[in-house]
């Protein structure tokens, strides 16, 4: 038997871990996760530390059962869509599944499965079933897919070929509602989110012959907004639409003081190797790191400038 069923098998509490801030494709991996462990009649739990967790994502199966607290009786973790330990937002005790896509994954896990050439975690998941036998129903379908239409970017991402399009056909013959994920994920903004794109939009600066384009935000800005770091991105990836644009940077400041950076390319400027630099990752068109250090807005501003100048290509 395959070494994840024969784990699950044994299992007496399983914990499902999506990453804080969690996207479509963590929390729609965790949630297929989720249906196929209620089909088996497995005490599941779901944890992700995060107090305020995308709204735009509560249509998704079994959303309404995360919880912020790791159960202390869980004696089996699987992480989903989480590329370092560190994503976790906890120090796992018991035994560690970890199920990624990430290039920069660090194979943290007892067991680790990690496809980096998959374009979602949700993409892992549904050839794990599929390749073992297992039912995918209609809840885990659309969750699937959740996951797969997040981070192909809508079927627009330079990763996208014939094989994204089988899997979402695949999906949509299990049952998938994707109207459901397209309304909810592609076609609805919260207020929060659009007030605080405007302050984004205007506040935006463009360096380097406008080839990248720059964001801070204050906590205060956010405050006032009422938004959370996913509002931010939105803004952040359009930016990438204006015609000189290769690059896009995001300095947002979290409560504490702490900085959370989140880059974005269109070209082969690699996102993750400058991430890799302030202990963070992801992939070469997205990635993100946190800098907890004392230094000011002002200065990791400067210092994440200066590295991508070097890097970006005359
Ligand atoms: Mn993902």
């Amino acid at each position: 038997m395959n070494e994840i069923l024969e784990k699950i098998e044994k299992a007496g509490h399983i914990v499902l871990v999506s990453h804080p801030a969690p996207d479509a494709d963590s929390i729609g991996s965790a949630s297929a996760m989720y249906g196929f462990l209620l089909q088996k009649h497995k005490k599941v739990s779901w944890f992700c530390k995060s107090d305020k967790i995308n709204h735009k994502l509560s249509f998704i199966p079994w959303f309404e059962n995360i919880r912020a607290t790791f159960p202390a009786s869980a004696d089996l973790a699987i992480a989903l869509d989480c590329a370092d330990k560190k994503r976790l937002g906890v120090d796992v005790k018991c035994d560690l599944i970890n199920i990624d896509h990430h290039a920069t994954n660090s194979s943290y896990g007892d067991i680790n499965f990690v496809k980096t050439n998959a374009i979602s975690t949700t993409e892992i998941l549904h050839d794990f079933f599929k390749e073992n036998g297992l039912k995918i129903n209609k809840k885990m379908a659309t969750a699937l897919y959740a996951g797969l239409l997040d981070d192909s970017d809508a079927f627009l991402s330079d990763e996208v070929d014939g094989t994204t399009f089988a899997l979402a056909k695949e999906l949509i013959e299990h049952g998938a509602d994707f109207k459901l994920c397209n309304k909810n994920i592609m076609k609805s903004v919260s207020l929060a989110a659009l007030r605080l794109k405007a302050v984004m939009l205007k506040n935006m600066s463009l360096e380097f012959d406008a080839r990248v384009a720059l964001f801070c935000v204050s906590d205060e800005e956010m405050r006032a907004a009422g938004a959370v770091l996913e509002d931010c991105v939105a803004a952040l990836e359009e930016s990438l639409k204006l015609i000189h644009v290769e690059v896009a940077l995001l300095l947002k400041q979290n409560s504490d003081f702490t900085i959370k950076g989140s880059l974005r390319s269109n070209s082969t400027f690699d996102c993750a190797k400058i991430a890799a630099k302030f202990g963070g990752g992801g992939h070469m068109r997205r990635a993100g790191f946190d800098i907890d250090s004392v230094m000011t807005l002002d200065e990791i501003r400067r210092e994440v400038l200066n590295l991508i100048k070097k890097e970006i290509v005359v």
